[in-house]
């Protein structure tokens, strides 16, 4: 790419499928093992997101839908040795083991931070934009997102470079996007990537209560991957006793955008040393990063998930917050967005959104969305029936309210019915988003 050409950050964010439920699935994440069993509302859940893109749409900038994924994965369980018709194979799981069936009717693939890894043109040895589908291995329900995830992505980046997920096993621990943060002097510029890991799989002695998902080791294969250059890439590790509070992927304390990078003081081991060697190649690159540092209590950051909020360049240079309402509603964290708004720096608004379907499970605003920085050409290669404006949003969220229910409880998760009302939806689905047969159950011919 050449380094003049103007670029953007689109937002993905993930629609919330219809078999959304708290089953508290989550060990470590302290708001799905708190929520286990209450009963969750998929439809407010998928309009609360609905109306977090339409707030983006209106403030001018590019966002994209991901489609939810096809719930129960039927192939899974026909791989463990269940036999017949797709809802005979439902039914027979659900029989034998509930608790299974609950791991493959989560609608997880929302928060598509979680998605892939990111790595824009500016930054990449080959001048595309390379993502890495991520494999989710420590959480079981996750694990089995990766196969519709990468499809998904190829669909709605066809020009990018998508990689399959790393290697399934433990040693590669990887959760995309959540755990990878990109520093630089404006989107079209080449950047700082700064991946953040909770483990290093062969060398560590460190023990956490929690488990550390990302591992230095798939850290640096996508690095590899991407083609990305030693000397504008960080490795940082995030701080044992963040994961032990309830910070499961670095998201949670910590987010970047452009020169700035807000987030919680324990977020990292040792923040002078942290705040060094960002320093030391961000001027490498031309530009002096900006450390909102938060001291507050750390169950506070994470109960409001200040930290997980989206921090937008918009188009007349400044910066907005998108913030979910439980920050508002935390005094510390709402002074330290006040402060924020006072200070000397580019952040000149802050929006806070009711996203508490999602929040419930341990997504806020950051969780919910894959942030991919395009050139206005490659932007012009994405698949625009996925592009959002405010007409087709109103679509969407006449689709949902069609297709979703009210209410889901742990037993809902094995009625035979609801497999059939999320393929009816999918399918209507892709027919709007010109996607073609992108579910097994397309391809296979049939939602039954
Ligand atoms: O992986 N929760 C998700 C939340 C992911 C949030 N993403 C980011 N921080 N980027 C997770 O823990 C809970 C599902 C349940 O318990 O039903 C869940 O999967």
């Amino acid at each position: 790419m050449s380094p003049q050409s103007k670029s953007v950050e689109l937002n993905i964010d993930g629609l919330v499928g219809p078999t959304h439920n708290y089953a508290g699935l989550s060990f470590g994440n302290v708001a799905s093992a708190g929520n286990k069993g209450n009963a969750s509302n998929p439809r407010e859940a998928a309009l609360q997101g609905l109306e977090k893109m339409r707030k983006l749409v209106k403030m001018g900038l590019p966002q994209a839908v991901m489609p939810p994924h096809a719930r129960p994965l039927t192939h899974y369980l026909k791989q463990i040795g269940f036999t017949g018709s797709d809802s005979a194979v439902y039914e027979r799981a659900w029989n034998a083991n509930p608790s299974l069936v609950a791991n493959l009717m989560s609608a997880s693939p929302m928060w598509t931070a979680n998605a892939a890894t990111v790595s824009p043109s500016a930054d990449t040895a080959d001048g595309q934009v390379h993502l890495t589908t991520a494999n989710l291995v420590a959480m079981p329900h996750r694990s089995v997102e990766a196969p519709q995830t990468e499809r998904l992505l190829k669909a709605i980046l066809p020009k990018a470079v998508v990689h399959s997920a790393l290697p399934s096993n433990t040693v590669f621990g990887d959760e995309g996007a959540a755990n990878h943060n990109r520093m630089c002097q404006s989107h079209d510029k080449e950047g700082l990537e700064i991946f953040v890991y909770g483990r290093e799989a062969f060398r560590d002695t460190q023990q956490t209560r929690f488990p550390g998902r990302q591992t230095l080791e798939a850290s640096k294969a996508v690095a590899r991957l991407h083609k990305l250059d030693d000397d504008k890439t960080l490795y940082l590790r995030q701080s044992a006793k963040a994961i032990d509070a309830g910070a499961f992927h670095n998201d949670v304390v910590c987010v970047t955008n452009g020169t700035v990078m807000f987030y919680h003081k324990d977020a990292f081991d040792d923040v002078a040393a942290m705040q060094k060697s960002v320093r030391g190649k961000a001027e490498a690159l031309g530009f002096e990063p900006e450390f909102l540092m938060a001291d507050m209590p750390l169950q506070e950051a994470i109960s409001s998930y200040l930290f997980n909020s989206q921090l937008l360049s918009l188009p007349n240079g400044t910066m907005a917050l998108i913030l979910p309402k439980d920050a508002e509603e935390t005094p510390s964290a709402k002074a330290f967005v006040d402060h924020c708004l006072s200070g000397n720096n580019p952040i000149a608004e802050a929006h806070y959104l009711d996203l508490r379907q999602s929040m419930r499970n341990g997504g806020g605003p950051a969780c919910l969305r894959l942030r991919v920085q395009l050139t206005e050409d490659e932007l012009a290669q994405v698949h625009s029936p996925m592009l959002m404006n405010d007409a087709k949003i109103s679509e969407l969220e006449d689709w949902v309210k069609r297709h979703y229910r009210d209410r889901l409880e742990k037993d809902d998760l094995g009625d035979p019915a609801l497999m059939t009302e999320c393929r009816a939806a999918l399918d209507e689905l892709t027919q709007r988003l010109s996607l073609g047969a992108i579910y097994d159950f397309q391809m296979e011919g049939g939602i039954t």
